[in-house]
């Protein structure tokens, strides 16, 4: 069964060039002028493995608006691209069809969701790591794990899952996924916008930890107001952990900004003060942090959502 992955971006060629050596048949689906790109270079996927060993893949790829059927979609977009990209490759899925959603923050799923409420909509939330040192040119730079879950809790685990495993793609179902996907947020919540404010690397943060512990208190009432309770227990210690473990990185909204990239803002802080608002719960260190990072984003001529 052919995979088909949705973005040529770092982690969709993280994915397609595990799969592909694992010797599962894969697809890149790309945008018009990627495509033109990758079949300019005869096709081909360099990859570099977390032992640095080197691989040369040649793929096949196509636009969405090819024909083919597709039983099983990674997507691997950035999270405010999910839905229109989903939405233009919907005439190629059917109801047994699987999107595998392999985004940040939340949101993006509950908007693909809704375009494809009769499909099985299997989220992921991933701690690996990739960059693209140029186009098609793909570094697994991080190693990590991808716990997966579907959005409702009817959903069970697919059978390729231990395809996955054997393939060495470090991943775990896991019957409830949403706390899974608040406690990123809220991590998320505590580091990227930081890094951007601070223009540092996620170890100075350290420097901000009466910040950040502010910050954790009110994502705590909110995690617990929407019943994410578990989720909420050692906020602080557990980002402070995670700075000091991730100390030399980059968060991935810095690398965006860095790079004139749109940010997931409107997928990260912007989700937790949307879900404050409707539990009518004051946030005043949230919505300072989120209005911060968007006259940041803004002064760099970057969109602010
Ligand atoms: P990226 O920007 O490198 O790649 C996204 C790719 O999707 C781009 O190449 C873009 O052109 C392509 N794309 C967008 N719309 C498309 C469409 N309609 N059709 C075809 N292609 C389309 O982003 P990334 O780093 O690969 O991240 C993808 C998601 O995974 C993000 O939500 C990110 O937060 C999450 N994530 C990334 C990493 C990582 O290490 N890179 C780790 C964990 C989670
Ligand atoms: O997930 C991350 C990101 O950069 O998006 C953290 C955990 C902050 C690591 O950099």
């Amino acid at each position: 069964m052919t995979w088909h992955i949705l973005g040529g971006g770092s982690l969709g060629c993280l994915w397609a060039a595990r799969l592909q050596l694992a010797g599962q048949p894969v697809r890149l689906i790309l945008r018009p002028a990627a495509l033109e790109r990758f079949q300019a270079g005869a096709n081909q996927l360099l990859f570099t493995d977390l032992q640095q060993q080197q691989h040369a893949l040649t793929l096949p790829a196509e636009n969405a608006t090819a024909s083919p059927p597709i039983q099983r979609l990674i997507v691997a977009t950035k999270a405010h691209a999910a839905a229109c990209a989903v939405a233009d490759i919907r005439h190629r899925l059917h109801p047994s069809s699987q999107i595998v959603l392999l985004q940040n923050g939340i949101g993006s799923q509950q908007e693909v969701a809704a375009l494809v409420p009769d499909l099985q909509v299997i989220i992921a939330s991933s701690t690996e790591g990739a960059w693209l040192q140029a186009p098609f040119n793909c570094v697994h730079a991080g190693n990590g794990h991808t716990q997966m879950g579907s959005l409702h809790s009817h959903g069970t685990a697919p059978d390729w899952l231990a395809t996955l495993q054997q393939a060495d793609i470090a991943c775990q179902w896991q019957h409830a996924i949403l706390p899974v996907l608040w406690r990123k947020l809220a991590i998320n919540c505590l580091i990227n916008p930081l890094t951007v404010i601070h223009q540092c690397r996620n170890g100075e943060l350290a420097q901000h930890a009466e910040h950040i512990n502010l910050l954790a208190t009110e994502l705590q009432h909110l995690l617990q107001a929407v019943g994410q309770s578990e989720a909420a227990q050692d906020l602080p210690t557990t980002a402070l952990q995670v700075i000091h473990n991730t100390a030399a990185n980059h968060s991935s909204m810095w690398q965006d900004t860095q790079q004139g990239r749109r940010t997931e803002i409107s997928y990260i802080t912007g989700f937790a003060l949307q879900q404050c608002q409707l539990q009518g719960l004051n946030c005043p260190q949230l919505t300072a942090l989120h209005r911060q990072l968007q006259q940041h984003l803004r002064q760099r001529g970057l969109p602010d959502h």
